[in-house]
């Protein structure tokens, strides 16, 4: 089997991968079966935690064609159970004579599946456009290294590095086409996290809000922490779908609620304290700034005491990219490191 050959099939399964769902708390996969004469006889790909992998959807297609055909996985075919039953296992039962896979899997209960193949006589080949398929499953595997949610810290300053102004009114420092832009960052998220503070003080809805009111594909989680009450007449009830109120005051128990929930990329649009709370505690993955031309010269900063006093101790963060919205600039870095 020539190179080339399985290199155009594994980019037919990366194209197929790339219609799953992200957020998810599973990757993006995607399967091709190949007769020995060169006919696709079964395609699928993952649509999301708790339905059956690619490589069961592609079998189902192929049915008995199976027998003798190569498989084209983006990921190392699964060797557990988990919501579903072992891929590697699927494969040779339904008599695949080859499978070539794209990355190994990271996740080390499901890892393994390449040997389990290879016991069951099935010529395994591993690493065919590995960097493509780690590529669009990368958020996902930070995830399962971190065993957390990623989270994104958006804030909105003015030039002089204010998101409030002294009387604590903090509404529309950016213009409308940075506001816009948020809502569209929003929907590629599963949450929208504030603390019960910004929820008191602002009365956010945490919808996704797209420009032109046409509707948002899926809406985010709206969740709220901290221990005081959420107002049965908050805005945030206001859409349908559930409000999750995590009853904590520490980032790390709220994201591992988030998590059980199913939840693995957070967009956090709280006030000061929940994110020195963040920040302090090493949990934000991602940092959005928006950034207005105007002054206040006084009023509160976007982030609360973070415990440095010298220059020393400044934290840096690498930056991603800066962009020009509207009136505004939206900055995107990342701590320095990541
Ligand atoms: C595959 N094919 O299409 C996917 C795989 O809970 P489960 O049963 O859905 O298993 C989830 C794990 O299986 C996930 O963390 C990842 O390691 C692997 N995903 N494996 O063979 C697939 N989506
Ligand atoms: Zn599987």
């Amino acid at each position: 089997m020539g190179d080339t050959a399985a290199r155009a099939w594994m980019r037919r399964a990366l194209q197929l991968a790339a219609a799953g769902p992200w957020p998810d708390p599973n990757p993006r996969v995607g399967c091709v079966i190949v007769a020995p004469d060169g006919a696709v006889v079964g395609e699928g790909f993952h649509h999301g935690a708790g339905t059956p992998h690619a490589e069961i959807e592609a079998l189902r297609e192929a049915a008995d064609a199976a027998r003798g055909a190569t498989a084209y996985v983006t990921l190392e075919p699964c060797s557990h159970t988990g919501r579903t039953g072992p891929c590697s296992d699927a494969l040779a039962d339904a008599g695949v004579s080859r499978v070539v896979f794209a990355q190994s899997d990271p996740n080390p209960d499901a890892a393994g599946g390449a040997e389990r193949l290879h016991a069951a006589g099935v010529h395994v080949t591993g690493g065919v456009l590995a960097d493509e398929a780690a590529g669009i499953n990368e958020r996902w595997a930070r995830t399962v290294d971190l065993g957390r949610p990623l989270v994104t810290w958006k804030l909105a300053t003015t030039l002089d590095g204010r998101s409030a102004a002294a009387d604590g009114s903090s509404q529309w420092i950016t213009g409308e086409a940075a506001r816009a832009d948020v809502h569209l960052l929003r929907a590629t998220r599963d949450a929208v996290l504030v603390g019960t503070g910004t929820l008191l003080a602002d009365d956010p809805r945490l919808t996704v809000r797209m420009p032109g009111g046409a509707p948002a594909l899926q809406q985010p989680l709206r969740a709220v922490m901290g221990l005081r009450e959420v107002p049965s007449r908050a805005r945030v009830h206001d859409a349908p779908g559930a409000v999750m109120h995590l009853e904590t005051r520490d980032p790390r128990e709220a994201l591992d609620l988030l998590w059980c929930r199913g939840v693995r990329d957070v967009w956090l649009e709280g006030g000061p304290t929940l994110a020195a709370a963040f920040l302090g505690a090493g949990l934000v993955d991602d940092v959005y700034a928006y950034v207005a031309p105007a002054l206040l010269g006084s009023g509160a900063a976007a982030v609360d005491d973070l415990g440095i006093r010298s220059i020393s101790e400044v934290r840096r963060l690498d930056l991603v990219d800066v962009v020009v919205i509207g009136g505004d600039v939206r900055i995107h870095a990342v701590p320095a490191g990541t």
